[in-house]
């Protein structure tokens, strides 16, 4: 009885906060399809799309049907009739482009021949006498990237009165990398557990499936990594095969390839080899049989990541090869089938006088070496992740191999899926970096999409922040990244502010004040928790092994470069990693005059300023403040900035979903209490080196560095 009142006080307590019963919980992402609030964009619309048609039949044009079908109708808030064929003005026609298709004509046709086997073209055009839209490609995945594109234009009320659209993407492989292990936890991963249900795969084809592959094709995404690198060869077996076919199955329509990580150690662990020297012919052999038996399974399997001599994992180097060799092995195994390998760059060894400098000099040396079908797929930033970074300098340092780009999506080094983090600004930041390879100019965009030294097989991936969370990412505000990624993928020149543009009216609302709210918010989020986490440059200084929450205390590992003050070297005299000529010389691995940019005291920009020097602690800033003065103010701009993120987020009460809006309310304000800890936990232990007072003015402290040392965190995830 009493059990009954207490839920009945908090039902009438959650209505009074004006909870609704029929809240959003972020499952359909960006694909909502609700009805457009504007009734005159509705009538507008309307009298656009009477009708539709989408020619053909096979899964891939079913697929656009039924996107077109649920979203019209949603959008629209009516049945828009699907016909066969257009009989009156006002409607919408879609197919691949013959010279036999109804819209066949001439001026369409040279605007079809430059969007490639991915692209699409969308405009108004006359077919059989009557004004229509037409949305046509060379393919039917152009096809349905073109209705995507059509439904985005939508659901962001966009003006389509007159419309010449030419699209395609600039990058080949546009990749989600999950780091999802076979007993369904999830590397990094702060979403819940994976989307792979291996259990009662592959007869039970799960919603989750079809809406995973519906939202990469929506945005263009057209291959996924099934497996974490740190890879379990049990993937390969036929048990698992299946499995991973039948997963290919629903993702081939949605132009989604597959692909796994491969264990270096394969023919060790599943073969019963003695080795897996890849100079061994039976080693080989092994290769090519397994690549046999995958493409048996599936036949249009795209190929290999593989994570090699890296962290514990098994490779080349075991028997005094190259990366290359190792590399190589595999791709040829691959190569009848058309496969790929993307061969990762994260090779470091743990006590290198600079681990920044390690995979330049391990793979610099082998530019050229590579078969045609690898990529070396590199990290944005030379370390791991993290929040800010300076540009991979292998990025314009090997221009006769395939580079491809791997972000992380998912926020190991950002606060952990309790923080709301826009990474758009970030991705952004890398790509728009000037390699200067060929003079100014030479973007690391430039490299990925092929451009700058004339590559064909080009790439770019982004760690899944993917899991089994009702709205997939934990944080509602981690779709907007995995939408980001794509959408950059597609074309890496959009900017961050259209990209947040669109999703936070597909998702929220398209409110002007709603929008630019919530606008605002994401584009400081980026740049708060770097702020909070590790301003001017600082890096790496993270609780030990789960990366979760400040740690720049952190000196007992047994490797010398998982310890934070390997990073920060704070002494009496100054704080920062100095990769000048006098230290390791990092610097020189960038191309003038950026080199000589990172190198100078005075030019450095101030955000890798402790990246590349050891400064001061009474150093002048051109701000005219003491370096001391500086990091103090950062960290509490940080925090500052999170306040800010939560006023303006209350001021959309009752504006957009509540639920969606509470939500986010409760992150917010974990994320408040996480700043402020990382800003006195990282003050007051810099403080000990520095022996400076914290600015006046600034909130002090409320507890001891003690007391922040002695955290412990038995359920971030990863720890368990
Ligand atoms: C998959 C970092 C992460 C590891 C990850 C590794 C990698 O070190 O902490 O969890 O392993 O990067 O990218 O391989």
């Amino acid at each position: 009885m009493k059990k009954t009142f207490v839920f009945l006080g908090l039902f009438l307590s959650l209505m009074s906060l004006g909870v609704r019963a029929s809240a959003d919980d972020g499952y359909r992402l960006w694909m909502k399809y609700d009805l457009i609030s504007n009734p005159q964009k509705v009538k507008e619309y309307r009298e656009s799309i009477k009708a539709w048609m989408v020619e053909g039949s096979s899964p891939t044009i079913e697929a656009a049907k039924h996107e077109l079908r649920i979203a019209l109708d949603g959008l629209l808030g009516s049945n828009i009739p699907e016909v066969s064929s257009v009989k009156e003005d006002g409607e919408l026609i879609a197919g691949t482009y013959t010279s036999s298709s109804p819209f066949a004509a001439a001026g369409l046709k040279n605007m079809v021949i430059k969007v490639g086997q991915e692209g699409f073209v969308i405009l108004r055009e006359k077919v059989s006498g009557q004004n229509a839209i037409v949305i046509t490609a060379n393919t039917e995945i152009g096809v349905l990237y073109g209705v995507f594109h059509f439904l985005r234009l939508l659901q962001t009320e966009q003006d389509i009165s007159s419309l010449r659209i030419i699209s395609f993407p600039r990058i080949k492989l546009r990749m989600l990398d999950h780091w999802d292990n076979l007993n369904g936890t999830v590397e990094r991963g702060y979403a819940g557990f994976s989307i792979w249900n291996w259990h009662t795969l592959p007869t039970f084809i799960k919603r989750r499936y079809i809406d995973y592959a519906r939202a990469n094709a929506s945005i263009g995404i057209n291959g996924a990594v099934l497996n974490n690198v740190n890879a379990d060869p049990r993937i390969m077996t036929r048990h698992y095969l299946k499995k991973v076919a039948a997963l290919a199955d629903v993702f081939r329509p949605y132009g989604i390839k597959v692909y796994l990580c491969a264990n270096f150690d394969a023919p060790i662990i599943l073969g019963k080899m003695k080795t897996a020297n890849p100079t061994d012919p039976r080693v080989q052999e092994w290769w090519k049989d397994k690549a046999k038996e995958i493409y048996s399974f599936i036949p249009d399997f795209g190929g290999f990541l593989v994570k090699a001599n890296s962290e514990g994992q098994p490779g080349p180097s075991d028997y005094g090869l190259t990366q290359a060799d190792g590399a190589n092995l595999l791709a040829n195994a691959v190569k009848p089938y058309g496969g790929i390998v993307m061969w990762r760059a994260f090779v470091y060894t743990y006590n290198a006088k600079d681990r920044a400098k390690q995979a330049y000099e391990i793979f610099k040396p082998l530019d050229g070496k590579f078969a045609d079908n690898v990529l070396l797929q590199i990290k944005n930033g030379p370390l791991d992740f993290q929040p800010r970074e300076p540009f991979t300098p292998l990025f314009g340092a090997m221009p006769k191999t395939n580079l491809m780009m791997e972000f992380q999506i998912t926020m190991e080094y950002l606060g952990q899926g309790t923080s709301t983090v826009y990474l758009a600004p970030l991705f952004k930041e890398t790509l728009e970096s000037d390699t200067y390879a060929k003079g100014k100019g030479s973007t690391v965009a430039k490299v990925i999409d092929g451009s700058l030294d004339a590559h064909t097989l080009t790439g770019i991936a982004g760690v899944s922040n993917i899991g089994a969370d009702r709205n997939w990412t934990g944080n509602e505000f981690g779709q907007s990244s995995w939408y980001a990624f794509g959408r950059l993928a597609w074309n890496p020149n959009l900017s961050s502010e259209e990209i947040a543009d669109e999703w936070i009216r597909m998702t929220f609302s398209n409110d002007k004040d709603v929008v630019s709210s919530i606008e605002d918010m994401m584009m400081q989020s980026r740049e708060a928790v770097v702020n909070y986490m590790d301003p001017l440059g600082l890096n790496m200084i993270f609780g030990y092994d789960n990366h979760y929450g400040p740690g720049p205390w952190i000196d007992y590992s047994p490797h010398p470069d998982w310890n934070s003050t390997y990073y920060h070297r704070a002494d009496s005299l100054g704080i920062g990693f100095d990769r000048t000529k006098s230290g390791s010389d990092a610097v020189s691995q960038y191309h003038p005059p950026l080199s000589g940019e990172f190198a100078s005291l005075t030019e450095c920009p101030p955000k890798f300023l402790l990246w590349f020097h050891h400064v001061r602690w009474d150093y002048r800033m051109k701000s005219g403040k003491t370096l001391w003065d500086e990091i103090c103010y950062h960290y509490y701009a940080g925090v500052d900035s999170v306040r800010e993120m939560q006023k303006v987020w209350n001021s959309l009460k009752g504006k957009i979903d509540n639920e969606e809006w509470n939500d986010e309310r409760m992150f917010l304000e974990i994320q408040e209490k996480e700043a402020v800890w990382w800003r006195n936990a990282c003050v007051l232990y810099f403080q000990t080196f520095s022996k400076m007072p914290i600015p006046a003015g600034l909130e002090k402290p409320d507890k001891t560095l003690e007391y922040y040392e002695s955290l412990k965190f038995p359920n971030a995830p990863g720890t368990w």
